[in-house]
This record gives C-alpha cells, sequence and structure tokens, in this order.
C-alpha cells in the first residue's frame, strides 16, 4: 500500500491526506500547507513522509564530513539576544581576538590529517577587516591547498564589505581570489522582520542575507542555509523563511544544504524562553524536509542539538549530521548544549549512523561521496 494510503484509514484530516499525497507524487507544498503541518501533523505522521522523501533522494546514506572550526574571535559589534558567545568590544579582554600566525597554527596542527574542509566563522570585529581576512585565506590556500575553505556568516560579510567600502560582487571576488570557496549558512536566523526585529535588529536584514547569497551563488560558489528556531517565532515566520530560501534555490540552486538550528537558551538575553522539547525538533526537521524540495540535504548540527537527538533525526527525513569538529566550536557550548567539548571520530560518526541502520559515507564540503562505510572502521 502506498504511504498516503496508509494514513487514508485513520480518519485524518483531509489538508494532511492531501499533502501526503502530494509527497507521494513528489509535488512541492504550499506555505499554507506548511503552517498545518506545523500545527496539526503529528510526529508519526511527519516523520512518516519526511523519512520517505530521504529514502528517496539518499537510500540509506547518511553523510558526514572530516573538519574542524577556526573561530578567530568572539568579539562583536552586534548585540544578538540569543548569542551567548560574544563579547562587545569594550569588554573585549573577557573574549579572544586571534592573530593570523595563531590561526595558521591552528591550520598546521591538522598537518597529514585527512580533514577535508575548514569552517571559519566568528563575532564581527570592527579591525577585522577584508585585507586581513584575505591574507588568512591565501596563507591558508598556500599552506594545504587541499582543504577546502568555508567561511564567513553574510553578517560578517556584509560589515567588512560595508567598511571596505565594495559592493557585495566586489567583495566577494577579492574573498574568491584568495581562497574562499564556500559560506556557511548562519546568520540568518529568522529574516521576516517582526521577528528579527526583535532578536537581532541592527545586523543585515533578510533581504541583505539572501542578496549575499545569491551574490555568492553567481559567481560560482555554494553556500549554506540556516534557520534559528524554537524562540518567539511563530510557526507562519518558520514557513516564510523557509519558503524565501526555497525561492532563491529555485533562481540560483546554489545551497548545498539546510540546516535548522535549534535555539539553546543558556547565559544569554532570551534565557527566560523554554527550550523546544525533542518532539518539536524531529518534528521542525521533518518539516523542512517536506517543505524544502529542492534542497538535496537536510543538516542536524550534531554539537548544537547533542549527538543523542541528532541520531534520532535520521529517522526524520536528516541525511547530514556535519563532521569531527575536533573541539573547535565554542558557540554552542556556551549556549548550553550537552555538548561541552565537541569532538568525534570517524569512527564514533559511523557507529551513530550504523545504529539506526543507515550507510555511514563521508563526503566533501560540496557533497561529493569521498568513502562509504560498510562496517565501522
Ligand atoms: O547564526 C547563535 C546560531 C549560528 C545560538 O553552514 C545559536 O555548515 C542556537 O550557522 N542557540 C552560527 N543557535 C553557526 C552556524 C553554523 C553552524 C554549523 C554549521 C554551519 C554550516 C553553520 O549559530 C548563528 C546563530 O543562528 N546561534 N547563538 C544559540 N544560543
Ligand atoms: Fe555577533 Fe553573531 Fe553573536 Fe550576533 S550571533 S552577536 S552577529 S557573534
Amino acid at each position: 500500500m502506498q504511504l498516503s494510503g496508509v494514513f487514508k484509514t485513520t480518519g485524518m484530516d483531509k489538508r494532511l491526506l492531501a499533502i501526503a499525497d502530494k509527497v507521494k507524487n513528489n509535488e512541492r507544498i504550499t506555505e499554507e500547507e506548511g503552517v498545518i503541518l506545523f500545527e496539526k501533523g503529528e510526529l508519526g505522521f511527519v516523520g512518516a513522509l519526511a523519512n520517505d522523501i530521504a529514502t528517496r533522494l539518499h537510500g540509506g546514506k547518511v553523510y558526514f564530513n572530516r573538519n574542524f572550526h577556526i573561530e578567530p574571535t568572539n568579539v562583536c559589534v552586534f548585540t544578538c539576544n540569543f548569542c551567548s558567545y560574544s563579547r562587545q568590544y569594550k569588554h573585549r579582554d573577557e573574549g579572544w581576538e586571534m592573530g593570523l600566525e595563531q590561526m595558521l597554527d591552528i591550520v598546521r596542527k591538522y598537518d597529514g590529517q585527512p580533514v577535508t574542509e575548514v569552517h571559519i566563522v566568528g563575532g564581527v570585529h570592527p579591525k577585522m577587516n577584508l585585507e586581513f581576512f584575505c591574507e588568512l585565506l591565501s596563507k591558508i590556500r598556500a599552506h594545504r591547498p587541499d582543504l577546502h575553505l568555508k567561511g564567513f556568516t553574510a553578517v560578517e560579510l556584509d560589515y567588512m564589505f560595508r567598511k571596505a567600502k565594495l559592493t557585495t560582487q566586489e567583495g566577494m571576488q577579492r574573498l574568491k581570489d584568495a581562497g574562499l570557496q564556500s559560506l556557511p549558512g548562519g546568520g540568518a536566523e529568522i529574516f521576516h522582520p517582526d521577528v528579527r526585529n526583535v532578536i537581532c535588529a541592527d545586523k543585515v536584514d533578510g533581504d541583505g542575507w539572501l542578496h549575499i547569497h545569491q551574490t555568492a551563488h553567481e559567481l560560482g560558489m555554494h553556500s549554506n542555509a540556516t534557520m534559528l528556531y524554537g524562540h518567539i517565532e511563530k510557526y507562519e515566520h518558520r514557513v516564510d523563511h523557509m519558503s524565501r530560501l526555497r525561492q532563491l534555490q529555485d533562481t540560483t540552486g546554489g545551497f548545498n544544504c539546510f540546516i535548522p538550528l535549534k535555539f539553546r537558551n543558556k547565559d544569554n538575553d532570551m534565557s527566560n524562553i523554554a527550550e523546544t522539547s525533542i518532539i518539536e525538533d524531529l518534528r521542525m526537521y521533518a518539516i523542512a524536509r517536506i517543505f524544502m524540495d529542492n534542497f538535496r540535504n537536510l543538516k542536524a548540527y550534531w554539537p548544537m542539538l547533542g549527538r543523542q537527538t541528532a541520531q534520532l533525526t535520521l529517522s526524520f527525513g536528516v541525511n547530514d549530521l556535519d563532521g569531527t569538529i575536533d573541539d573547535t566550536t565554542k558557540i554552542y557550548s556556551m549556549a548550553g548544549s550537552e555538548e561541552q567539548s565537541p569532538s568525534l571520530s570517524t569512527e564514533e560518526l559511523c557507529d551513530m549512523i550504523e545504529a539506526v541502520g543507515r550507510i555511514p559515507v563521508e563526503r566533501d564540503t560540496l557533497y561529493n561521496e569521498l568513502r562509504t562505510y560498510t562496517t565501522a572502521v
């Protein structure tokens, strides 16, 4: 029996049945239907649909990569209310600021190790400018040409380009020439101004974020997209956010993956807001898988979700767990994640994936498959 046929025997809401039929026929669901899924779709229902889509797209494969992060600084000119990580410039003695050599030392630590990607992201420091980052990129490129350089959220880029008095296209081209290959998905938060103006009013707005990613795509670069969920936003705002990303993806095809990021509430100005339940997290991933029909990959970022919840998402539409990380990021440990020193060996990642009956596949940043692990290494 077809999936939608199973649901027809349960006396389910007709609108949900219509969505199940669309999923079965590989059709796109509307924004209105996205909201219906959030409001009415119970976990088993959305999970079954999402799992069906993921299986159709990827068989049983789940991707991971071998990567590390560089966080140049946590000093930031912006004041996002959800951020537990940043320190204002006037309190910079409480934070960190790395010099070029310090960052190159991090890269050198991986000499001879089979990492394929460095992810560079941090606060927006008023003195770290475009020239500084171009020099960093070209030095990493010269030292380790095989490493994929993924770096800088649209928030960092917007500030860098404005300070350098360059257009987005000119600034992006400079970074590309210095060796930048992809953009991470951070800084997207929630695009809708009713939410953005409350949680992160002073940084680049939704249109600005999308414009930066569109420009990168037009220059032949790829990027990721995130959404910070589980705080003051309503379901309509989540759907609006995903819809704007889906539209840009229709135009450029430049997004590699979508990454819902669960709001963590420790030590920030939104600590009064309770975190979402695991059920709500799983529903979020499943509905993202159903709605984002033109995104091939849905990533659960385990340092933020915790490894067990991340593992659970693999039955709810997720096909990517990000990477080994090697304890090189602080964003989520400082916000209260259970992963206080995030690091997983290749073997541990493979075990996590195999434990839920999936096939671990190492990928590079662009989702080229590098190695399939049939049994844990
Ligand atoms: O934009 C900050 C989020 C993002 C909190 O592209 C928080 O592969 C939850 O985007 N609770 C930056 N989230 C990190 C990011 C990212 C991470 C991993 C992989 C990729 C990728 C991108 O972190 C910020 C913001 O949305 N964030 N504080 C918090 N308290
Ligand atoms: Fe700065 Fe990013 Fe934190 Fe916002 S989320 S305060 S831009 S480091």
